[in-house]
């Protein structure tokens, strides 16, 4: 690392050599300081004007903010500094100025939309909030695959660039593959149930998916990060302990280990972990609960899929994470089970957040021939879809899964209002780049 010392571990006595951000230059006449910021934190760099060399501080107070310099110089405890300790700098070195106009302010003085700060990601990322977030997002990514792990699941990768989709043709980019028609995968779902009918028998996967939703929401993305879940001689409720698992471990990673992340968004006093089972309602019941609430417009009947509003509604009335089960088959995709006793029935179910869904999942149809049908009725060829009805014909067990939308939970951990702001370089309609 060049030899240099984290602002972090820099103790009195010591000499180092720090590196980092000019954060901020205060001029107070005879005594000036510069705060220098690196990864870890801050620290002060004291300029006694009469008692130091003039070339020396001229480059100090002359640098303009947020260019990057390198100081040596010796640690002293400092009471009055913003952490405890000073460095009286010995020699200082401008290695990248910064031009003095900015996009955004760094030190957050200056408020920015979201559009401008996802255009400078990389000044934007030097607030500590902003930063924080992203911390955060490696934890709880940390902790989903521990947890994982815990559950005896595989990490898998399987391909993003695939010949079929399988949540719905309109929302599929297709792509030209050596002059073939391709396209970005919507999910790893029949790739993961591939692998879950091999002796591996459960797996997980982290990865991105592609969906050309044409709408613009701030809980939906072009390009998102899907967690899913797969495994063998498992049903719909062996699914759902495992998501509501997932998700409790998260909650639980942040609270333990990112206080300091939770400070800087000014989140340590109102972060909660969920407590108790999460309630699992059917969807007959959930339908019953919002028409009561007498809320909506018109009354939801049987068959109807759950508008926004509706979620919402159900979601105030429960007040907390909760499930929704037993989906008619008919909005269900076509590899979702249905109860063996009631074929309108599925055994598909959503993990809401109050202000959201996180999860759909359910019990897959393992039998070839019902599978085959499913295909039939949702209007799909499947013949196209040999590659993974044939494994089906060689020994497929039970089994059941479920995706959680990465994004979508760290948002509702966090309390974010929009889903961009969970991600560093959001794919959204506007924006394809930076
Ligand atoms: P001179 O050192 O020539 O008297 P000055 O009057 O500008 O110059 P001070 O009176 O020492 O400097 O300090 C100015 C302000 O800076 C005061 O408010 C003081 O509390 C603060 N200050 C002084 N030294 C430190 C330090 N090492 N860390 C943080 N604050 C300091
Ligand atoms: P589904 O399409 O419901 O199910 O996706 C699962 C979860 O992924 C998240 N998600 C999104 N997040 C942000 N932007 C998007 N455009 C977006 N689309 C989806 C949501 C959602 O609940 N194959 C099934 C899962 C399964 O059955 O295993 C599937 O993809 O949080």
């Amino acid at each position: 690392m060049q030899d240099r010392t984290y602002t972090e571990d820099a103790e009195p006595g010591d000499d180092v050599t720090v590196a980092g951000w000019v954060h901020e230059i205060r001029d107070l006449g005879g005594i000036a300081f510069l705060i220098l910021r690196d990864a870890t934190g801050k620290i002060q760099i004291k300029f006694e004007k009469d008692e130091m060399d003039d070339d020396l501080v001229e480059t100090g107070l002359d640098v303009t903010r947020e260019s990057v310099i390198r100081v040596s110089g010796s640690v002293e405890a400092e009471p009055r500094a913003p952490t405890g300790v000073e460095v009286t700098p010995e020699e200082l070195e401008v290695v990248s100025e910064a031009e003095p106009e900015l996009p955004l302010d760094p030190s957050g003085k200056v408020d920015a939309d979201l559009s401008t700060r996802l255009d400078n990601r990389t000044l934007d990322l030097r607030k500590d909030e902003v930063q924080a977030v992203f911390e955060i997002r490696a934890e709880i990514l940390r902790a989903v695959r521990e947890q994982f792990r815990a559950f005896r699941c595989t990490e898998i990768n399987t391909p993003k660039i695939v010949a079929t989709g399988t949540e719905g043709g309109t929302e599929l980019f297709p792509i030209t593959y050596f002059g073939e028609e391709a396209f970005m995968n919507q999910s790893p779902q029949l790739f993961k149930q591939l692998i879950a009918g091999s002796n591996v028998e459960r797996v997980f996967e982290i990865g991105p998916i592609f969906r050309a939703e044409e709408h613009n929401t701030p809980r939906h993305l072009n390009e998102a990060t899907s967690i899913d879940f797969e495994g063998a001689f498992c049903d719909a409720h062996d699914a759902m302990d495992v998501a509501e698992g997932i998700v409790k471990a998260a909650y639980e990673a942040v609270n333990e280990n990112c206080s300091a992340e939770l400070e800087a968004l000014g989140l340590e006093e109102e972060f909660e972990i969920p407590e108790g089972d999460f309630p699992r309602l059917s969807y007959e019941e959930a339908i019953e609960r919002i028409n009561a609430t007498g809320e909506l417009d018109e009354q939801l009947v049987w068959g109807d899929d759950l508008p926004t509003e509706a979620e919402k509604t159900l979601g105030d009335d429960v007040g907390g994470h909760y499930f929704i089960t037993d989906w008619p088959s008919e909005i269900k995709p076509f590899y979702i089970k249905d109860h063996d006793d009631d074929e309108e029935l599925s055994t598909g179910f959503d993990l809401m957040h109050p202000r959201m869904e996180l999860v759909s999942g359910g019990q897959r149809e393992h039998r070839n021939e019902h599978l085959i049908e499913g295909f039939e009725q949702q209007g799909l060829d499947p013949e196209q879809f040999e590659y993974y009805t044939k494994m089906f014909k060689y020994g497929m067990p039970p089994h059941a899964g479920f995706g959680l939308g990465g994004e979508r939970l760290i948002m509702t951990i966090l309390g974010l209002d929009n889903i961009r702001e969970a991600v560093l370089f959001p794919r959204d309609r506007q924006r394809l780049s930076p």
